[in-house]
């Protein structure tokens, strides 16, 4: 992790070292390591740029988390110490406010459903609404469901989770959603909660069949529950002071080769959630997959009341209402 000192003379350091060569490469940031899907779309960019652009443009990665946890690589970006960052949406529930909305528990049908909020008007809405906040939103990446699971036991119904100490996102809506629940969350950065697991620090956390996959939790907390309580995506955003010294036309270049890299994500993600949720169920992991959805449903819906405060939300939740189609919910 940066020391705040560090992290000051970051784009002095930064620009620094681009100048011996041509144009520097846009440094990224994602916190998962190399082959997870979230990298393979930034290295999709950065093969768009490099054929659309005879190499001008061009995306350094810095994958596995090694420029710091989600929280602190935001900072950093908004300062301009980074030009692109990948992040769940959960780190900037703080920043930007509407961010919240895509987060509420059970507001999906379908990971169909999420994909066309996230490809549609709220989707672009949301993104526009970060702009104020030192971060151009480009694009959306898919996350699938997150679902809980923890070392304990299996958990079908909310009285099940009772008591255990869960894990959660530096986010107070995830914080809110585990206390509705009857658990106690624990925030921790998320390269940090495979300790906490073995150490007992933590009983469980939540996340994806990718995310549960790769950060070896599985390996450790041996019940996974279908809960799929949240579809909020990743997002994908350039630090606005980066943005502004661009072009228009490298702007246009880059917001194209992100948009473009998302279906390229979503066919890498399909394959990434069957393959994942494969080789935990290979190695011992108990899956419960007859959750009580409408218990959990029932009891975390005040949280809706407790986070759409302003009207702007609002409209949001019932745009991405009315995007919704009947869809029964996929089962991973
Ligand atoms: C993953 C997500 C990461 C991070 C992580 C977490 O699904 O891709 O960006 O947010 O969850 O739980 O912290």
């Amino acid at each position: 992790m940066l020391t705040r000192r560090q992290m000051l003379l970051a784009p002095l350091l930064l620009s620094a070292c681009g100048r011996r060569d041509g144009p520097r490469p846009l440094f990224a940031a994602d916190a998962h390591p190399d082959e997870y899907p979230t990298v393979q779309a930034l290295y999709a960019i950065d093969r768009l740029l490099d054929e659309r652009t005879n190499g001008e443009m061009r995306l350094r990665v810095y994958a596995g988390g090694q420029m710091g946890a989600e929280k602190d690589t935001l900072e950093i970006t908004i300062f301009g110490g980074l030009d692109l960052n990948r992040v769940n949406l959960a780190p900037l529930n703080s920043i930007v406010p509407e961010t919240v909305v895509l987060a509420l528990p059970f507001l999906f049908e379908s990971i169909a459903h999420a994909r066309r909020v996230f490809d549609g008007e709220p989707g672009r809405r949301i993104l526009e609404r970060m702009t104020p906040h030192g971060l151009k939103g480009l694009c959306y990446y898919d996350s699938g469901a997150r679902s809980f699971y923890n070392t304990q036991r299996p958990i079908r119904t909310p009285d099940d989770l009772r008591g255990l100490k869960i894990r959660v996102q530096n986010s107070d809506i995830y914080v809110a959603m585990v206390q509705a629940l009857g658990a106690n969350p624990t925030p921790i950065p998320y390269g940090e909660v495979y300790q906490a697991l073995i150490q007992g620090v933590v009983d469980g956390a939540e996340n994806n069949w990718p995310s549960y996959e790769s950060s070896r939790h599985f390996e450790v907390a041996k019940h996974y529950s279908l809960t799929r309580h949240v579809m909020a995506p990743e997002v994908l955003v350039a630090s606005t002071r980066s943005w502004d010294k661009m072009t228009v036309e490298e702007q246009d270049t880059l917001l194209a080769a992100a948009r473009d890299s998302v279906p390229i994500m979503r066919a890498t993600w399909d394959k990434r959630v069957a393959d994942s949720r494969k080789r935990v169920l290979a190695a011992d992991v108990q899956l419960v997959d007859d959750v009580e959805h409408s218990a959990f449903a029932a009891l975390m819906r005040p949280v809706w009341d407790q986070f759409v405060t302003t009207p702007e939300m609002q409209d949001l939740v019932d745009s991405i209402r009315s995007l919704g189609q009947g869809e029964k919910n996929d089962d991973d």
